[in-house]
Protein backbone atom coordinates (compact mmCIF):
# COMPACT_ATOMS: atom_id res chain seq x y z
CA UNK A 1 0.00 0.00 0.00
CA UNK A 2 0.96 3.16 -0.70
CA UNK A 3 2.24 5.40 2.25
CA UNK A 4 -0.50 8.36 2.11
CA UNK A 5 -2.81 5.95 1.59
CA UNK A 6 -1.81 3.80 4.44
CA UNK A 7 -1.75 6.65 6.71
CA UNK A 8 -5.38 8.13 5.57
CA UNK A 9 -6.81 4.78 5.98
CA UNK A 10 -5.45 4.25 9.62
CA UNK A 11 -6.34 7.46 10.68
CA UNK A 12 -10.09 6.27 10.73
CA UNK A 13 -9.04 3.15 12.59
CA UNK A 14 -9.01 0.54 9.63
CA UNK A 15 -5.81 -0.94 8.36
CA UNK A 16 -5.98 -3.08 5.21
CA UNK A 17 -4.52 -6.59 6.15
CA UNK A 18 -1.52 -6.98 4.37
CA UNK A 19 0.18 -10.62 2.56
CA UNK A 20 1.86 -11.34 5.99
CA UNK A 21 -1.62 -11.12 7.71
CA UNK A 22 -2.89 -8.76 10.43
CA UNK A 23 -0.70 -6.86 12.53
CA UNK A 24 0.53 -8.90 15.38
CA UNK A 25 -0.15 -6.61 18.31
CA UNK A 26 -3.51 -6.96 16.93
CA UNK A 27 -6.07 -8.20 19.29
CA UNK A 28 -8.08 -9.13 15.71
CA UNK A 29 -7.74 -12.41 13.21
CA UNK A 30 -9.83 -10.97 10.77
CA UNK A 31 -7.69 -8.39 9.31
CA UNK A 32 -9.47 -5.44 10.65
CA UNK A 33 -6.95 -3.75 13.28
CA UNK A 34 -8.34 -0.28 15.31
CA UNK A 35 -5.32 -1.17 17.48
CA UNK A 36 -3.51 1.58 16.03
CA UNK A 37 -6.09 3.92 16.83
CA UNK A 38 -5.73 5.04 20.71
CA UNK A 39 -9.27 6.51 20.71
CA UNK A 40 -11.34 3.77 18.73
CA UNK A 41 -8.95 0.70 19.91
CA UNK A 42 -10.52 0.06 23.18
CA UNK A 43 -14.47 0.87 21.67
CA UNK A 44 -15.10 -0.12 17.94
CA UNK A 45 -15.33 -4.11 17.31
CA UNK A 46 -16.67 -5.36 14.01
CA UNK A 47 -20.12 -5.62 15.48
CA UNK A 48 -19.97 -1.90 16.30
CA UNK A 49 -18.60 -1.00 13.01
CA UNK A 50 -21.59 -3.09 11.24
CA UNK A 51 -24.43 -1.78 13.99
CA UNK A 52 -23.14 1.90 12.67
CA UNK A 53 -23.62 0.81 9.14
CA UNK A 54 -27.21 -0.80 9.57
CA UNK A 55 -28.01 2.20 11.39
CA UNK A 56 -26.48 4.30 8.37
CA UNK A 57 -29.03 2.70 5.56
CA UNK A 58 -30.94 2.67 8.13
CA UNK A 59 -31.29 6.20 8.20
CA UNK A 60 -31.32 6.23 4.69
CA UNK A 61 -34.28 3.94 3.71
CA UNK A 62 -36.70 5.93 6.09
CA UNK A 63 -36.31 9.16 4.75
CA UNK A 64 -36.48 8.25 1.00
CA UNK A 65 -39.58 6.28 2.52
CA UNK A 66 -40.81 9.53 4.12
CA UNK A 67 -40.13 11.22 0.63
CA UNK A 68 -42.55 8.91 -0.71
CA UNK A 69 -45.61 9.08 1.53
CA UNK A 70 -44.94 12.87 1.71
CA UNK A 71 -45.71 12.44 -1.89
CA UNK A 72 -48.98 10.66 -1.21
CA UNK A 73 -50.11 13.10 1.15
CA UNK A 74 -49.69 10.83 4.12
CA UNK A 75 -47.38 12.62 6.01
CA UNK A 76 -47.39 16.19 6.29
CA UNK A 77 -46.36 20.00 7.24
CA UNK A 78 -42.34 20.19 6.66
CA UNK A 79 -40.24 17.32 5.73
CA UNK A 80 -36.51 18.13 5.86
CA UNK A 81 -34.30 15.15 4.74
CA UNK A 82 -31.31 14.02 6.11
CA UNK A 83 -29.93 11.93 3.27
CA UNK A 84 -26.07 12.43 2.55
CA UNK A 85 -25.54 13.48 6.14
CA UNK A 86 -25.75 9.87 7.68
CA UNK A 87 -21.94 9.80 8.17
CA UNK A 88 -22.24 12.50 10.30
CA UNK A 89 -25.01 11.49 12.70
CA UNK A 90 -23.61 8.12 13.05
CA UNK A 91 -20.63 8.75 13.62
CA UNK A 92 -21.51 12.16 16.38
CA UNK A 93 -24.21 9.39 18.02
CA UNK A 94 -22.75 6.29 18.14
CA UNK A 95 -19.56 6.92 20.95
CA UNK A 96 -22.44 8.87 23.44
CA UNK A 97 -23.20 7.03 26.87
CA UNK A 98 -27.14 6.24 27.20
CA UNK A 99 -26.40 9.03 30.28
CA UNK A 100 -25.45 11.64 27.78
CA UNK A 101 -27.84 14.04 26.17
CA UNK A 102 -28.70 15.29 22.85
CA UNK A 103 -30.63 18.43 21.29
CA UNK A 104 -31.30 18.49 17.37
CA UNK A 105 -32.66 20.81 15.15
CA UNK A 106 -35.40 19.70 12.53
CA UNK A 107 -33.78 17.96 10.64
CA UNK A 108 -33.97 15.38 13.32
CA UNK A 109 -35.05 11.50 12.03
CA UNK A 110 -31.43 10.87 11.10
CA UNK A 111 -30.31 12.07 14.90
CA UNK A 112 -33.59 10.12 16.56
CA UNK A 113 -32.37 6.88 14.84
CA UNK A 114 -28.70 7.04 15.51
CA UNK A 115 -29.91 7.48 19.24
CA UNK A 116 -31.86 4.10 19.13
CA UNK A 117 -34.99 5.79 19.60
CA UNK A 118 -37.95 3.44 18.14
CA UNK A 119 -38.54 3.48 14.63
CA UNK A 120 -42.48 2.62 14.58
CA UNK A 121 -42.71 5.69 16.94
CA UNK A 122 -40.68 8.08 14.73
CA UNK A 123 -42.54 6.97 11.76
CA UNK A 124 -46.15 6.98 13.77
CA UNK A 125 -45.09 10.67 14.34
CA UNK A 126 -44.35 11.28 11.04
CA UNK A 127 -47.44 10.21 10.23
CA UNK A 128 -49.01 12.28 12.64
CA UNK A 129 -50.56 9.26 14.75
CA UNK A 130 -50.97 9.14 18.26
CA UNK A 131 -48.36 6.30 19.20
CA UNK A 132 -46.02 8.81 17.96
CA UNK A 133 -43.19 10.08 19.99
CA UNK A 134 -44.91 13.54 20.75
CA UNK A 135 -48.05 11.76 20.25
CA UNK A 136 -48.78 12.64 16.83
CA UNK A 137 -49.13 16.60 17.30
CA UNK A 138 -45.16 17.37 17.41
CA UNK A 139 -44.51 16.08 13.18
CA UNK A 140 -41.66 15.69 11.82
CA UNK A 141 -39.46 18.51 13.65
CA UNK A 142 -40.12 17.89 16.68
CA UNK A 143 -38.95 14.57 17.61
CA UNK A 144 -39.07 13.75 21.43
CA UNK A 145 -37.88 10.90 24.25
CA UNK A 146 -37.01 12.64 27.64
CA UNK A 147 -36.11 8.61 28.55
CA UNK A 148 -33.62 8.55 26.04
CA UNK A 149 -32.68 11.91 26.66
CA UNK A 150 -33.33 13.17 23.51
CA UNK A 151 -34.64 16.42 24.25
CA UNK A 152 -36.03 17.08 20.54
CA UNK A 153 -35.78 18.31 16.99
CA UNK A 154 -36.57 22.27 17.89
CA UNK A 155 -37.62 24.05 14.37
CA UNK A 156 -36.47 27.69 15.42
CA UNK A 157 -33.15 27.80 14.08
CA UNK A 158 -30.56 27.85 16.93
CA UNK A 159 -33.29 27.63 19.56
CA UNK A 160 -31.65 24.63 20.69
CA UNK A 161 -28.52 26.01 21.60
CA UNK A 162 -29.61 27.85 24.87
CA UNK A 163 -31.35 24.70 25.84
CA UNK A 164 -28.42 22.31 25.35
CA UNK A 165 -26.23 24.96 27.96
CA UNK A 166 -29.41 24.95 30.41
CA UNK A 167 -29.29 20.97 30.65
CA UNK A 168 -25.24 21.35 30.61
CA UNK A 169 -25.57 23.91 33.16
CA UNK A 170 -28.14 21.64 35.34
CA UNK A 171 -25.47 18.48 34.81
CA UNK A 172 -22.76 20.58 36.28
CA UNK A 173 -24.61 21.66 39.30
CA UNK A 174 -25.70 17.85 40.05
CA UNK A 175 -21.36 17.08 39.79
CA UNK A 176 -22.38 14.56 37.11
CA UNK A 177 -20.06 13.24 34.30
CA UNK A 178 -23.01 13.57 31.47
CA UNK A 179 -21.94 15.32 28.35
CA UNK A 180 -24.71 17.17 26.28
CA UNK A 181 -24.45 17.61 22.78
CA UNK A 182 -26.50 19.60 20.20
CA UNK A 183 -26.43 19.90 16.85
CA UNK A 184 -27.20 22.68 14.95
CA UNK A 185 -26.21 23.91 11.03
CA UNK A 186 -23.89 26.38 9.65
CA UNK A 187 -27.48 28.62 9.20
CA UNK A 188 -27.12 28.66 13.04
CA UNK A 189 -24.06 30.20 13.35
CA UNK A 190 -25.60 33.85 12.64
CA UNK A 191 -28.40 33.34 14.87
CA UNK A 192 -27.58 35.67 18.25
CA UNK A 193 -28.20 32.67 20.40
CA UNK A 194 -24.95 31.02 19.10
CA UNK A 195 -23.08 33.89 20.33
CA UNK A 196 -24.64 33.94 23.50
CA UNK A 197 -24.50 30.57 24.30
CA UNK A 198 -20.73 30.15 23.23
CA UNK A 199 -20.54 32.95 25.32
CA UNK A 200 -22.05 31.59 28.48
CA UNK A 201 -20.41 27.93 28.15
CA UNK A 202 -16.52 29.34 28.07
CA UNK A 203 -17.51 31.69 30.90
CA UNK A 204 -19.23 29.11 33.14
CA UNK A 205 -17.27 25.88 31.23
CA UNK A 206 -20.53 23.79 30.37
CA UNK A 207 -19.73 20.46 29.58
CA UNK A 208 -21.14 20.89 26.34
CA UNK A 209 -20.40 19.50 22.64
CA UNK A 210 -21.12 22.21 20.20
CA UNK A 211 -21.59 20.06 16.97
CA UNK A 212 -21.94 21.82 14.27
CA UNK A 213 -23.31 20.05 10.20
CA UNK A 214 -21.65 22.58 8.24
CA UNK A 215 -23.72 21.44 4.99
CA UNK A 216 -22.52 24.54 3.30
CA UNK A 217 -26.25 25.96 3.15
CA UNK A 218 -28.96 27.36 5.23
CA UNK A 219 -31.76 26.69 3.04
CA UNK A 220 -31.13 28.30 -0.47
CA UNK A 221 -27.85 30.36 1.02
CA UNK A 222 -24.69 29.18 0.31
CA UNK A 223 -22.28 30.19 3.80
CA UNK A 224 -20.02 32.01 2.09
CA UNK A 225 -22.94 34.60 0.91
CA UNK A 226 -23.86 34.65 4.51
CA UNK A 227 -20.95 34.77 6.33
CA UNK A 228 -18.29 37.46 5.80
CA UNK A 229 -15.47 34.53 6.87
CA UNK A 230 -17.55 31.66 4.71
CA UNK A 231 -16.82 28.47 6.42
CA UNK A 232 -13.74 29.47 8.50
CA UNK A 233 -15.23 29.60 11.28
CA UNK A 234 -12.41 30.20 13.56
CA UNK A 235 -12.90 34.56 14.29
CA UNK A 236 -16.46 33.46 15.93
CA UNK A 237 -14.90 31.00 17.83
CA UNK A 238 -11.61 32.77 18.60
CA UNK A 239 -13.48 35.33 20.85
CA UNK A 240 -14.82 31.99 23.19
CA UNK A 241 -11.56 30.29 23.56
CA UNK A 242 -13.44 27.05 22.88
CA UNK A 243 -11.35 24.23 21.13
CA UNK A 244 -12.44 24.17 18.01
CA UNK A 245 -12.03 20.33 15.32
CA UNK A 246 -12.72 20.05 11.73
CA UNK A 247 -13.70 17.10 10.30
CA UNK A 248 -14.50 15.12 7.49
CA UNK A 249 -18.34 14.43 7.97
CA UNK A 250 -18.59 11.95 4.74
CA UNK A 251 -16.46 9.57 7.05
CA UNK A 252 -18.01 7.99 9.55
CA UNK A 253 -15.04 6.50 11.49
CA UNK A 254 -13.20 10.02 11.51
CA UNK A 255 -15.92 11.49 12.97
CA UNK A 256 -16.72 8.95 15.16
CA UNK A 257 -12.87 9.19 16.54
CA UNK A 258 -13.40 12.95 16.83
CA UNK A 259 -16.06 12.91 18.70
CA UNK A 260 -14.77 9.77 20.71
CA UNK A 261 -12.06 12.39 21.79
CA UNK A 262 -14.24 15.65 22.11
CA UNK A 263 -16.57 13.21 24.64
CA UNK A 264 -13.72 12.44 26.54
CA UNK A 265 -12.15 15.49 26.98
CA UNK A 266 -15.70 16.92 28.01
CA UNK A 267 -16.35 14.03 30.35
CA UNK A 268 -13.08 14.43 32.20
CA UNK A 269 -12.65 18.64 32.10
CA UNK A 270 -16.23 19.74 31.66
CA UNK A 271 -15.42 22.65 28.95
CA UNK A 272 -16.95 22.74 26.24
CA UNK A 273 -15.81 21.49 22.77
CA UNK A 274 -16.77 22.46 19.15
CA UNK A 275 -17.05 20.16 16.58
CA UNK A 276 -17.47 21.21 12.67
CA UNK A 277 -18.54 18.46 10.36
CA UNK A 278 -18.09 19.12 6.89
CA UNK A 279 -20.91 17.50 5.12
CA UNK A 280 -23.63 18.07 2.44
CA UNK A 281 -27.46 17.01 1.69
CA UNK A 282 -27.71 15.70 -1.37
CA UNK A 283 -31.49 16.38 -1.65
CA UNK A 284 -33.33 19.85 -1.24
CA UNK A 285 -33.48 21.81 1.97
CA UNK A 286 -37.38 20.72 2.51
CA UNK A 287 -38.82 18.60 0.45
CA UNK A 288 -40.47 21.19 -1.14
CA UNK A 289 -37.56 22.47 -2.28
CA UNK A 290 -35.67 20.69 -5.79
CA UNK A 291 -32.55 21.89 -4.28
CA UNK A 292 -31.06 22.81 -7.60
CA UNK A 293 -31.71 26.39 -7.89
CA UNK A 294 -28.92 27.67 -6.10
CA UNK A 295 -26.35 24.74 -6.34
CA UNK A 296 -24.57 23.80 -9.46
CA UNK A 297 -25.09 20.65 -10.75
CA UNK A 298 -21.87 19.59 -10.92
CA UNK A 299 -21.36 20.49 -7.11
CA UNK A 300 -24.15 18.25 -6.12
CA UNK A 301 -22.97 15.19 -8.30
CA UNK A 302 -19.14 15.72 -7.00
CA UNK A 303 -20.24 14.76 -3.23
CA UNK A 304 -22.84 12.08 -4.38
CA UNK A 305 -19.65 10.58 -5.72
CA UNK A 306 -18.80 10.62 -1.96
CA UNK A 307 -22.12 8.93 -1.11
CA UNK A 308 -20.65 7.64 2.74
CA UNK A 309 -23.62 4.37 1.88
CA UNK A 310 -21.16 3.41 -0.85
CA UNK A 311 -18.07 4.49 0.63
CA UNK A 312 -18.50 3.01 3.42
CA UNK A 313 -19.89 -0.78 3.09
CA UNK A 314 -16.92 -1.08 0.23
CA UNK A 315 -14.39 -0.03 3.30
CA UNK A 316 -16.20 -2.38 5.33
CA UNK A 317 -15.10 -5.44 2.43
CA UNK A 318 -12.20 -4.78 1.70
CA UNK A 319 -10.91 -4.88 4.91
CA UNK A 320 -12.50 -8.41 5.61
CA UNK A 321 -14.90 -6.71 8.46
CA UNK A 322 -18.21 -8.25 6.59
CA UNK A 323 -18.74 -10.14 3.42
CA UNK A 324 -21.65 -9.40 0.61
CA UNK A 325 -23.95 -12.00 2.05
CA UNK A 326 -23.91 -10.56 5.77
CA UNK A 327 -24.25 -6.58 3.87
CA UNK A 328 -27.50 -7.86 1.72
CA UNK A 329 -28.95 -9.51 5.20
CA UNK A 330 -28.62 -6.48 6.71
CA UNK A 331 -30.12 -4.28 3.81
CA UNK A 332 -32.95 -7.12 4.16
CA UNK A 333 -33.71 -6.52 7.70
CA UNK A 334 -33.47 -2.91 7.19
CA UNK A 335 -36.08 -2.69 4.68
CA UNK A 336 -38.58 -5.14 6.79
CA UNK A 337 -38.51 -2.48 9.74
CA UNK A 338 -39.52 0.51 7.96
CA UNK A 339 -42.20 -1.45 6.00
CA UNK A 340 -43.15 -2.68 9.63
CA UNK A 341 -43.08 1.17 11.15
CA UNK A 342 -44.70 2.29 7.85
CA UNK A 343 -47.68 -0.40 8.94
CA UNK A 344 -47.60 0.80 12.72
CA UNK A 345 -47.91 4.10 11.54
CA UNK A 346 -50.82 3.66 9.13
CA UNK A 347 -52.95 1.49 11.33
CA UNK A 348 -52.06 4.04 14.56
CA UNK A 349 -55.15 6.10 15.33
CA UNK A 350 -55.04 9.90 14.79
CA UNK A 351 -54.73 11.91 18.07
CA UNK A 352 -58.03 12.82 19.71
CA UNK A 353 -59.39 16.48 19.92
CA UNK A 354 -59.77 16.60 23.68
CA UNK A 355 -55.75 16.04 23.60
CA UNK A 356 -54.99 18.76 21.41
CA UNK A 357 -54.10 21.20 25.11
CA UNK A 358 -52.61 18.04 26.86
CA UNK A 359 -49.06 18.36 27.87
CA UNK A 360 -48.84 22.35 27.35
CA UNK A 361 -46.73 23.58 30.07
CA UNK A 362 -47.80 27.55 29.61
C1 LIG B 1 -35.14 31.89 13.68
C2 LIG B 1 -35.48 31.30 12.36
N1 LIG B 1 -35.24 31.98 11.23
C3 LIG B 1 -35.53 31.42 10.02
C4 LIG B 1 -36.08 30.17 9.94
C5 LIG B 1 -36.37 29.54 8.58
N2 LIG B 1 -35.35 28.52 8.33
C6 LIG B 1 -35.62 27.23 8.53
S1 LIG B 1 -34.30 26.29 8.21
C7 LIG B 1 -33.33 27.58 7.78
C8 LIG B 1 -31.90 27.38 7.34
C9 LIG B 1 -31.03 26.82 8.39
O1 LIG B 1 -29.85 26.35 7.81
P1 LIG B 1 -28.78 25.52 8.62
O2 LIG B 1 -28.72 26.01 10.01
O3 LIG B 1 -27.52 25.56 7.84
O4 LIG B 1 -29.35 24.04 8.68
P2 LIG B 1 -29.61 23.00 7.50
O5 LIG B 1 -31.03 23.21 7.06
O6 LIG B 1 -28.63 23.27 6.44
O7 LIG B 1 -29.47 21.65 8.12
C10 LIG B 1 -34.06 28.76 7.89
C11 LIG B 1 -33.51 30.08 7.57
C12 LIG B 1 -36.35 29.49 11.16
N3 LIG B 1 -36.87 28.27 11.17
N4 LIG B 1 -36.02 30.05 12.34
MG1 LIG C 1 -26.78 24.17 6.51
Amino acid sequence: MEQAEKSKVAATGLVRPTSNGPDKESPSTNGYDVSRNPVLSERVDNAELLRMYRLMLLIRRFEETCGQHYSLGHIRGFLHLYIGQEATGIGAIAPLEDRDYIVTHYRDHGHALARGLDTNRIMAEMFGKRTGLSKGKGGSMHIFDAAQRFMGGHAIVGAQLPLAAGIALAQQYMDTDVVTMVFFGDGATNQGTFHETLNLASVWQLPVIFFMENNLYGMGSAVGRVRHRGSDFSDALGAYDVDVVSVDGMDVLAVREATQAAIDSVRAQGSPIFIEAKTFRFVGHSFADPGDQYRERSEVDLWRRRDPLVAYPKQLLEYGVTTQMELDDLSASVDAEIEAAVEFAINSPEPELSEAFDDVYA
